[in-house]
């Protein structure tokens, strides 16, 4: 930090300064005085807000006389978090704010944690949409996202009696100073209605849609600043609300309760965040919801178009959608139906633009989590687009035929609609054929995608198939996340570290420097410490910051077996008592939320806390084991778990987790990994070199093979007194007095036939457990392979990733 402003910083201060009371005087309505921390936030906000105003009418102007290419990233779900620190760095405002706070009398640090996180996502698929608009901006992309303004984000939760709790996310979107409504752009989006089939005047089958109610969308720009490059894109969220219209009719007939019912119907689509991920809902108003959002994307697609070319063959030249999972696959469909019902397109002409237009990112291979929608509710909602779809499927069919005529069971198998009792809509299928590019998330989770999840439609297909390993924003979370280490790496690789994170390797050659290896430990030390009072704050539990902190933080499901986790911290608690007892301190963490509905998982954070309760309680073992579970994990809460954590837990069942992004910050920040062979762990472990890996389980293969096969948990149970003695402590009222609580646990491992092999993988789990907390006792070569593990870590920024779908996906013009 400087010491002296110079004069021209001592301007821009007083200048800011002036903003800022202006802003709070004027917008606000109140004085310095009178003000509350949230107001001189919203204050500090919106003159941020006016900077990034300024730069982004220039960058529109810019890249539309370059006449770039523009990317949709539509996504049902952005999970940005905090945006003050965020777009005061990345605006270049940041020292000057922290001075004009101060001479204010304002707590800088007060003011910036204040602000509540934007929640709109449940975890990874929503968070990997902020990493990357905030890489398009600074790559200097034209790219805009595509969401949803829900009025209720990711529910909060409490935790009480150890179980969770949800409470409602208001997060006063209406009041949010990062939003700029736009009122004049709103659209008009058609619902339901019937089908009229008609001639045109040539004699040409038209048919029209007819009856429809009509939903207005409103959009809302969050302005996204690129680092320190002047370039602001905008991530667009729409709110739904109802058309005046829409209720006239209904208001003439003097039924005002049944038209205000009405009304409140259409303002539902914009109400709430689907909390689950993975799991299915199949309810009507997420149908809508996502339809919602590919009608008004669309709009603005079509409209930024117009304003380059009146010619639709150029379509391709300057458009490019991608799809981020399929909850947006229907603007496949919605750009046929514009195309070919608005735009008089030919048929084949318009199938083939919108395959070149759209892509589709896959995030993942449980083959339960696929989104299919029954064909009744499309009928009723969407008419049009279902006869769209049985069109395209028609003729897909008959595609197939050509290719393997002698296979029938292929038109089937491979059919966009699947033909059970109640017939579906395989909206995977949709979204491979309707695009040019099919990726996965992981070099492994690609592979696995042509070899077990669509193998027909890759033999079909084999060059659409390709893959896009994740990556986050450095910005994110090092540089904010983790000032120190920011300040550490500007020291020691040089600042270019923030948009270049190959840097990262010039590490390397200092890893036998005792002195900065020292700085590194002194670094993870001080983020301990001040992790450590956030959960004495939050929880009362006093931790030990030279315990090892061993963090698994992400959403609370089966297959990522946080339970597989607590079983070994059950084990040691056991081991400890009969005195064959840990090594040296540790801490386990956990935060993550449950899907409300899914029983399993809510028993399973119980199970964590109920194991917290008996652990941190008992003298006999609490200096040496502790357990905390944090609650309410929001991306605030992983900016400060995230540099404290010396162990990542990346355990998920081999071949179920798509990539996981959690593993490549926790990495970033000098954790070191315990991991099965899934997802990007393995690229990572690549990365990173074996040594800083403790790599444990069955692969990928060996999990396959033995589904095939068959196999019983309950041998593997008798198998083992270690893991018998731990899994039968569920049941023998050690952790609760009622017994009977988490035997739905006990018997899905031992009876139901464990599902994800925590049985089978637990010994190795524990093998590699010990190894760590083994070699966790040497301080320093711990923190030399933290050196090593940041080091290796470069390719995981969000920017080599948007780099390549810039250039395997959207067309490499937009380096231009
Ligand atoms: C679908 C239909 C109805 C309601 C909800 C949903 C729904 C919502 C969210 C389905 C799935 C999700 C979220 C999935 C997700 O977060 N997947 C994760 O994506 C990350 C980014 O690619 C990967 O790193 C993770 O491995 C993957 O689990």
């Amino acid at each position: 930090m400087k010491n002296t402003p110079s004069t021209q910083d001592k301007g821009q201060i007083s200048k800011l300064r002036n903003s800022i009371l202006y802003e709070l005087k004027y917008s606000l309505g109140v004085t310095l005085s009178t003000a509350s921390s949230s107001d001189i936030f919203s204050a500090l906000a919106l003159v941020v807000r006016r900077s990034q105003t300024d730069d982004y009418f220039l960058t529109r102007e810019r890249h539309h006389q370059a006449r770039k290419k523009r990317i949709y990233y539509i996504s049902m779900e952005f999970l940005i978090g905090q945006s003050l620190r965020n777009n005061l760095i990345n605006q270049g405002l940041m020292e000057t704010a922290k001075v004009a706070l101060e001479s204010l009398g304002v707590d800088f640090e007060v003011i910036v944690k204040s602000e509540e996180d934007a929640a709109l996502g449940n975890g990874g698929l929503g968070r990997l949409a902020a990493c990357f608009i905030d890489s398009m901006a600074t790559l200097d992309i034209a790219g805009s996202g595509h969401g949803i303004k829900y009025e209720y984000g990711l529910f909060h939760q409490q935790i009480q009696d150890g179980q969770q709790v949800e409470k409602p996310d208001d997060w006063h979107s209406a009041h949010s100073p990062w939003l700029i409504e736009h009122q004049s752009q709103a659209m008009i989006i058609p619902l339901y209605g019937r089908i009229v089939e008609v001639e045109d005047q040539q004699g040409n089958y038209n048919p029209m849609w007819m009856d429809w109610k009509i939903i207005i969308g409103v959009p809302h720009d969050y302005l996204v600043s690129g680092y320190n490059n002047h370039t602001v894109n905008s991530l667009r969220l729409y709110s739904a609300c109802a058309s005046d219209s829409f209720d006239i009719h209904i208001f003439n007939h003097g039924d005002y309760l049944n038209a205000v019912n009405q009304k409140i119907a259409s303002e539902n689509i914009s109400k709430v965040l689907y909390p689950s991920d993975e799991v299915l809902a199949g309810k009507e108003l997420r149908l809508t919801q996502e339809y919602f959002l590919v009608a008004c994307t669309l709009r603005d697609v079509m409209h930024d178009f117009f304003l380059l070319s009146n010619d639709l063959n150029q379509l391709p030249e300057f458009v490019a959608i991608q799809l981020n999972d399929t909850h947006p696959a229907l603007a496949i469909v919605e750009l046929m139906r514009i195309l070919v019902d608005e735009h008089t397109v030919d048929w084949d002409i318009a199938w083939d633009l919108t395959q070149r237009v759209c892509a589709y990112t896959n995030h993942t291979l449980m083959p339960e989590a696929l989104e299919k929608w029954s064909v009744k509710l499309f009928e009723l909602l969407l008419p049009r687009h279902l006869q769209i779809i049985y069109e395209i499927n028609r003729r897909f069919l008959l595609e197939i035929h050509r290719w393997r005529p002698e296979r029938a069971d292929l038109l089937a198998s491979m059919s966009l609609i699947e033909e059970t009792p109640e017939k579906k809509v395989r909206m995977a299928y949709l979204a491979i054929i309707g695009s040019h590019k099919v990726n996965g998330v992981a070099k492994l989770h690609s592979e696995l995608i042509k070899s077990n999840l669509v193998p027909d439609f890759y033999h079909l297909m084999p060059e659409k198939f390709t893959n896009q390993t994740n990556g986050v924003t450095p910005r994110r979370w090092i540089q904010q996340a983790n000032p120190r280490l920011s300040a550490f790496l500007d020291c020691h690789v040089g600042q270019e570290w923030v948009t270049d994170l190959t840097l990262l390797t010039k590490l390397k050659s200092l890893a036998n420097e005792r002195d900065v290896i020292a700085e590194l430990a002194e670094i993870k030390k001080f983020n301990k410490i001040k992790l450590s009072q956030i959960i004495t704050r939050q929880q009362g539990i006093i931790i030990n910051p030279e315990a090892m902190f061993d963090c698994q933080i992400k959403r609370i499901h089966e297959y990522k077996r946080q339970l597989l986790n607590i079983l070994y911290v059950i084990n040691l608690y056991l081991k400890i008592l009969n005195g064959r007892g840990a090594v040296s301190p540790k801490v386990h963490i956990f935060s993550g939320k449950a899907a409300p509905g899914y029983a399993m998982a809510k028993l399973i954070i119980q199970l964590i806390n109920q194991v917290a309760l008996k652990v941190n309680n008992d003298p006999r073992v609490n200096e040496q084991l502790k357990v905390v579970f944090l609650e309410d994990y929001k991306v605030s809460l992983a900016e400060n778990i995230i540099p404290a954590a010396d162990l990542s837990e990346q355990i998920s069942t081999a071949g179920t987790e798509a990539s996981g992004t959690s593993n490549m910050k926790l990495a970033m920040n000098g954790a070191l990994t315990i991991g099965t062979l899934d997802g990007a762990n393995i690229e990572i472990r690549d990365a990173v070199g074996h040594e800083n890996f403790y790599v444990f389980g069955l692969s990928a293969e060996q999990i396959a093979e033995k589904r095939a096969k068959g196999r019983s948990s309950y041998d593997e149970y008798l198998s083992n007194t270690e893991l018998k003695e731990t899994v039968d402590s569920l049941i023998s009222g050690v952790f609760h007095a009622d017994k009977a609580l988490f035997s739905p646990i006990f018997h899905m491992l031992v009876s139901h036939g464990d599902h994800y092999f925590h049985l089978a993988d637990f010994d190795s789990y524990c093998h590699a457990q010990y190894q760590a907390l083994t070699d966790y006792s040497d301080t320093y070569s711990w923190h030399k392979r933290a050196l090593n593990t940041i080091s290796g870590m470069g390719e995981f920024s969000s920017d080599r990733t948007i780099r390549g779908y810039s250039k395997d996906i959207w067309g490499e013009d937009n380096f231009k």
